[in-house]
């Protein structure tokens, strides 16, 4: 299979290095054809995106750190003068403060909670309502999300609430602009090591409890996710919207 998102522009925002999950989507859309627009949070991600696409030939990439307003209405207005229309966005960002990762929940302090909140839910809510405004052609948004916004990970804690938030917002959003045929969906994906799970205490036990215990017995590969993503990126899930699909070896069915 291949040319699945020919003619499609395509805004990958969260690329940091070569384990990103953005950037496992990125290479599974662009060997179906799209055309990549990337967006990178400042200029130690930017020297390796750059790196990365290197062999890609004339691929845009812009600053935009999701915190600043200026940053997303300025990488918009880039995307509109230059490409008119908009196709598709995968959203693969989250951040928390490390302290609010590892001590206990209900020591998370208020602007811890109010900068997980805004960099991992608010921005994809911000990022929704610019988008929706140039995808004259209908569109598929997309973001990333883990098991923890609905069970119990110990110590993902902020996080979880958060990722909660933002698939609570996958919803809303899917409600409203389905009428403009732009579809809102969110991967669920099992744990994966990239830097976001660098210094996760415990993680290589998290994955193999995976290993064990989730029917595939394996865990899951960025081409696994980026298979998903060019799905859901792509026509072929054309009736599918609001929905949070699991890419995680079949972990989420399991019970003891
Ligand atoms: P990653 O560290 O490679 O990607 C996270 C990205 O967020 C980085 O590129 C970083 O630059 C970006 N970012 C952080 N703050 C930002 C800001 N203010 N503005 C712009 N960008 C900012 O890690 P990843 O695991 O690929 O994470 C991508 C997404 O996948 C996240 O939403 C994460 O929660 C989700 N996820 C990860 C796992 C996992 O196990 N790694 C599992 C499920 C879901
Ligand atoms: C993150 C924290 C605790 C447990 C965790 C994770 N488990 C997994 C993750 C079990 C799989 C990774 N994950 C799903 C995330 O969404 C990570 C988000 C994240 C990670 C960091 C680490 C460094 C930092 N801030 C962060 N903010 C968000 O300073």
């Amino acid at each position: 299979m291949s040319g699945l998102l020919k003619g499609k522009n395509i805004l990958i925002m969260g690329v940091r290095n070569k384990w990103s999950i953005a950037w496992g989507i990125a290479q599974a859309a662009w060997t179906q054809g799209a055309n990549l627009i990337f967006s990178y949070l400042g200029d130690r991600e930017k020297e390796s995106l750059l790196k990365l696409t290197s062999d890609m030939g004339e691929i845009d990439a812009f600053q935009c750190d999701v915190s600043r307003e200026e940053d997303l209405d300025n990488l918009f207005s880039m995307i509109k003068s230059k490409y008119e229309t908009l196709h598709g966005v995968v959203h693969a960002i989250a951040f928390a403060k490390s302290e609010d990762l590892q001590d206990t929940f209900v020591n998370t302090s208020k602007d811890g909670f109010m900068i997980a909140m805004d960099i991992s839910v608010y921005s994809f809510i911000a990022v929704a309502r610019r988008a929706q405004a140039i995808m004259t052609e209908g569109g598929s948004i997309l973001t990333l999300t883990y098991t923890g916004s609905v069970r119990v990970s110990p110590g993902y804690n902020i996080m979880g609430v958060a990722k909660a938030a933002l698939e609570a917002s996958v919803r809303y959003a899917a409600h409203e602009l389905g009428g403009k045929n732009i579809r809102v969906n969110a991967i669920s994906a099992g744990p994966i090591k990239t830097m976001s799970a660098k210094g996760i205490r415990n993680f290589s036990d998290i994955l193999g409890v995976v290993e064990e215990k989730a029917p595939l017995k394996r865990n899951v590969t960025l081409e696994d996710l980026g298979g998903a993503a060019v799905y859901l990126l792509s026509d072929l899930s054309s009736g599918m919207t609001g929905e949070i699909l699991h890419i995680d070896s079949g972990y989420n069915i399991m019970g003891i």
